[in-house]
């Protein structure tokens, strides 16, 4: 921009746009208006409103899985609040998203007055205290003077370690003179890794698969860091093992590769996963989460003694760990020295499972459902899988390569899914972006839906209308789990109000499925929600072997003293 005056505004807008964004999101409050009045006049990323803060948060989260990054701007306390689910999701799921709060005018901050949408008490420091546990920095400003280095701080932080981080800004320093940025290289830079720990580092790994036999690489979600699987790919064909990628981590590795060798989930494992990973001998396991979840209540991971642990900062090999680089260094470094072995994957790569398609005007199953989005799925699709069932038939899918699953199992909030699909659209807009959702889950932020309409966003929506919650019925069933049912379908008339171009469509069996997705394909201005009728009962076999074993584990006694 050319104006004479740059404000507080004006910087962080500049920089937003200079690390990479398009858009930021944003909900009105009168503590963040001047601040939204900056952003759009210095212009470098688009404003998005949300219908709510937690939905803002999700949003901005999906955005930065698709980008690398987000940005997000909300009000003090009654926004920020909201927010605060959200931004725990993009910590858990290593998302750095910058969260952007309105703050109270500076004269009012220890002055003993109490302002509204406040607690009503008189120190105004606890929403950053709060949100500090969910951020990697948090930063209040209170001079237009250390504004510039404490916006660099937050956002360089969060680039580099790959987690959300707060700014505040009061609202009476928001167009407060300011200077201009300098070169953003600062906050792109990657710190220099510690070369003499990330050479032994590499060295015991090499020496760790040298004195081995049967190797597997295992995929985790946490990768997803690294921007690119092109590392992996390189890895892999070096060492010539097979690939395994844990169910957070589907599409992770290309499916279509001659060394995949499907999602290891222990007793839920596909393609043989289990065997393979549980036998090996050297297990190379890349970022992963073992939570309970993915553990199947703690049955199954790989034995810790054959295992080289990669995380996002620190390799552990042979009971040694190694900091001071990233995962990404670590894996580029690997796959240009290890041992180097026939690209053969030990065993023969196992035919996918395939579903069979069923009559046409049968009831509409499960299976036809997953059958048919399976088939959407292009190299182009993000399918973004929602806590449920949805986890399950996506995880059982064959991807064609250059497909894209986006799940959240380690923090797992219903609602995540239907602005983290709209977030991933804004990001990635030449992308086909199919979401499964069902209905318990839909019912938390169903009316994000309206943005999909406002900004003519073509997300494709299988709503599976199941009456309840089925994942909860398997883990541990009771009148909890049975919810209001509502006519989906026809929500999306009521978002258009005469001048959108979302669409509702109802499918009872896989004739009229078919048809609606279609119709879907066709209707890229906006919207298109097809309701899936199916019964209660009727899930994926995967989902109830899971649910038992979560169960157990979540019921076993307390340990005795
Ligand atoms: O496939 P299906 O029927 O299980 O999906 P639906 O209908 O979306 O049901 C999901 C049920 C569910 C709940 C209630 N899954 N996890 N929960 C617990 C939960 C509650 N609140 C939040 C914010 N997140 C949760 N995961």
């Amino acid at each position: 921009m050319t104006t004479e005056k740059f404000t507080v505004g004006h910087y962080l807008s500049a920089r937003l746009g200079q690390i990479g964004l398009k858009d930021h999101l944003a909900v009105a409050g009168d503590f963040n208006l001047v601040l939204l009045d900056q952003l759009l006049e210095e212009g470098s990323t688009r404003q998005i409103y949300s219908c709510n803060e937690l939905n803002c948060g999700y949003t901005a989260e999906g955005y930065a899985r698709a980008n690398g990054a987000a940005a997000m701007i909300v009000t003090f306390n009654v926004g920020a609040l909201s927010a605060v689910n959200a931004i725990g999701s993009a910590y858990a799921e290593s998302l750095p998203v910058i969260f952007i709060s309105g703050g109270p005018n500076t004269n009012d901050q220890g002055s003993g007055h109490i302002l509204h949408h406040t607690i009503g008490t008189t120190n105004y420091g606890y929403q950053m205290e709060m949100v500090s546990h969910v951020t990697c920095a948090a930063e209040v400003i209170h001079s237009a003077e250390n504004a510039p280095a404490q916006i660099d701080h937050a956002i360089r932080t969060a680039l580099r370690l790959r987690k959300p981080a707060y700014i505040e800004i009061p609202c009476n320093l928001a167009a407060a003179p300011c200077v201009r940025p300098g070169p953003v290289s600062s906050l792109l830079a990657e710190a220099t890794p510690d070369r003499v720990s990330l050479d032994a580092a590499v060295k015991a790994a090499g020496e760790f698969l040298s004195a081995r036999e049967k190797v597997v690489i295992l995929v985790g979600s946490r990768v997803r860091t690294l921007g690119s699987l092109e590392p992996i790919v390189a890895l892999a064909e070096r060492v010539g093992c097979a690939v395994t990628v844990m169910g957070a981590a589907k599409s992770f590795f290309p499916e279509d590769h001659p060394l995949f060798r499907g999602v290891y989930w222990g007793e839920i494992s596909t393609m043989g996963a289990q065997e393979l990973v549980e036998s090996a001998d050297g297990v190379i396991c890349l970022a992963p989460i073992f939570n309970d979840y993915a553990t199947v209540g703690w049955q199954s991971r790989p034995k810790p003694e054959d295992t080289l642990l990669a995380d996002l900062n620190e390799v552990t090999v042979d009971g040694r760990s190694y900091a001071g680089f990233h995962l990404g260094a670590f894996v580029s470094a690997l796959a240009e020295s290890a041992p180097r072995r026939p690209a053969t994957g030990q065993t023969a790569k196992p035919a996918p499972d395939v579903i069979p398609a069923s009559k046409p005007d049968a009831a509409l199953t499960n299976d036809e459902m997953a059958r048919q989005i399976n088939a959407l799925v292009d190299g182009n699709t993000t399918l973004t899988a929602e806590t449920g069932d949805s986890w399950f038939n996506a995880v059982r899918m064959n991807l064609p390569g250059g497909a894209k699953v986006e799940s959240e199992m380690q923090w797992g909030s219903i609602g995540w899914s239907v602005p983290a699909a709209l977030g991933g659209a804004y990001a990635a807009p030449d992308r086909r972006h199919v979401l499964m959702v069902g209905d318990g889950s839909f019912q938390l932020t169903a009316q994000e839906v309206a943005q999909m309409v406002r900004y003519e966003v073509p997300v494709i929506i299988f709503l599976v209308n199941n009456r309840g919650y089925v994942i909860e019925i398997k883990i541990h069933d009771g009148p909890y789990n049975y919810i209001k049912n509502w006519d989906y379908a026809g929500l999306i008339d009521a978002f258009n109000a005469g001048e959108g171009h979302g669409l509702g469509l109802h499918a009872h069996n896989g004739a009229e499925l078919a048809e609606a997705i279609e119709k879907a394909k066709a209707n890229t201005r906006g919207p298109t929600l097809i309701e899936c009728h199916i019964g209660q009962t009727d899930c994926t076999d995967m989902l109830v072997r899971w649910g038992k074993k979560v169960a157990a584990a979540n019921s076993r006694p307390p340990a005795k003293a």
